[in-house]
């Protein structure tokens, strides 16, 4: 089944107005007329009424169906399907919570959903489900359901790039990319994540940090991050706690060649750093800079210093 069929029938769904309601979940709304589907059935029971059937439609159960004459009921795990065959007697009905629950808002929610496959997965952090994000999604380092924010496997894409490639993001996930600044915020707007930072040497070492909080504000806001400890791990604590209150980034707007946001009064930090990042004055951590290493300024001072031959990095968040 095509995804386009997928939405178009949830689209449909969300175009429905003004439905009768039997109870606050659910809607008499007839959705499909003398059809059925047996794609993700979770059971099928005796049923005296629609309001009964309706209310054996609980977790997993995102649709239901209820034949008045047999007075049976059918509740259903997805309502991922177009190929419904007719079936007399039968109506079938959304339940409304679970369309939107069933939705995976991140990484997180598609882990704790039992997916155990680190990978590419769609996510909905806007909650609708027209605007899906594409994501790499890890599921194994420190219990899984990490968002990855940034990666970087090799120099094919370039960081160099304009507040507004930041704000949409860009690249491929899974590859090399950028999510978004957008999102970013979004992910991040209504639960703390923790943030997990990784750098990946030419010889096979990964060195990484996780820090306990990590948000970041909407645009107006210059996606303004903040972080927080405490911070653990083999890279050091070189975002927070660099020794100079000119280096820390906790706090820092946002950064790119063609806006300035930084704190130095003479330097425009993103432009010769040549990336985009929450500049300080400038910084001592930079996961965005030239794949070059005679061109990347200290990636993770001193842990990581200018002239390192990096492999990859990865940026990656989780809701507490
Ligand atoms: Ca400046």
């Amino acid at each position: 089944m095509s995804s386009q069929c997928v939405i178009s029938l949830i689209v449909g769904f969300l175009a429905l107005s003004k439905a009768t309601i039997i109870s606050q979940k659910y809607t008499t709304k007839v959705v499909f007329n003398d059809k059925k589907s047996n794609d993700e059935l979770v059971g099928e029971y005796n049923a005296h009424s629609l309001t009964e059937c309706a209310a054996m439609c609980q977790r997993e159960c995102v649709f239901f169906g209820f034949n008045s004459q047999m007075k049976k009921c059918r509740t259903h795990k997805k309502l991922f399907t177009c190929e419904l065959s007719d079936e007399a007697g039968w109506r079938y009905y959304f339940h409304y919570d679970c369309v939107f629950s069933a939705m995976p808002k991140d990484c997180k929610d598609i882990c704790e959903e039992g997916q155990t496959s680190t990978g590419v997965y769609d996510i909905y952090p806007y909650g609708t489900i027209t605007s899906p994000v594409r994501v790499y999604c890890d599921m194994t380092t420190m219990g899984g359901g990490w968002t990855a924010i940034q990666k970087r496997v090799d120099g094919s894409v370039s960081f160099d790039r304009n507040w507004m490639e930041y704000k949409i993001g860009f690249g491929s996930p899974g590859q090399n990319v950028w999510v978004g600044n957008d999102v970013i915020h979004q992910l991040t707007k209504e639960c703390i994540s923790s943030l997990y930072v990784s750098i990946t040497l030419q010889n096979g070492t990964t060195l990484y940090e996780m820090y306990d909080g990590f948000s970041v504000s909407n645009e107006a806001g210059k996606y303004q991050l903040f972080l927080t400890g405490p911070a653990t791990g083999t890279l050091g604590n070189s975002m927070l706690d660099t020794g100079y209150s000119w280096r820390d980034l906790s706090g820092m707007a946002f950064s790119t060649p063609d806006r300035d946001n930084d704190r130095s009064s003479f330097a425009n930090c993103a432009a010769n750093y040549i990336g985009g990042w929450w500049f300080n004055a400038c910084t001592y951590t930079y996961l965005n800079g030239p794949w070059s290493p005679g061109s990347w300024v200290d990636p993770w001072y001193p842990t990581v210093r200018n002239g390192t031959s990096v492999k990859g990095t990865t940026m990656m968040i989780r809701r507490n």
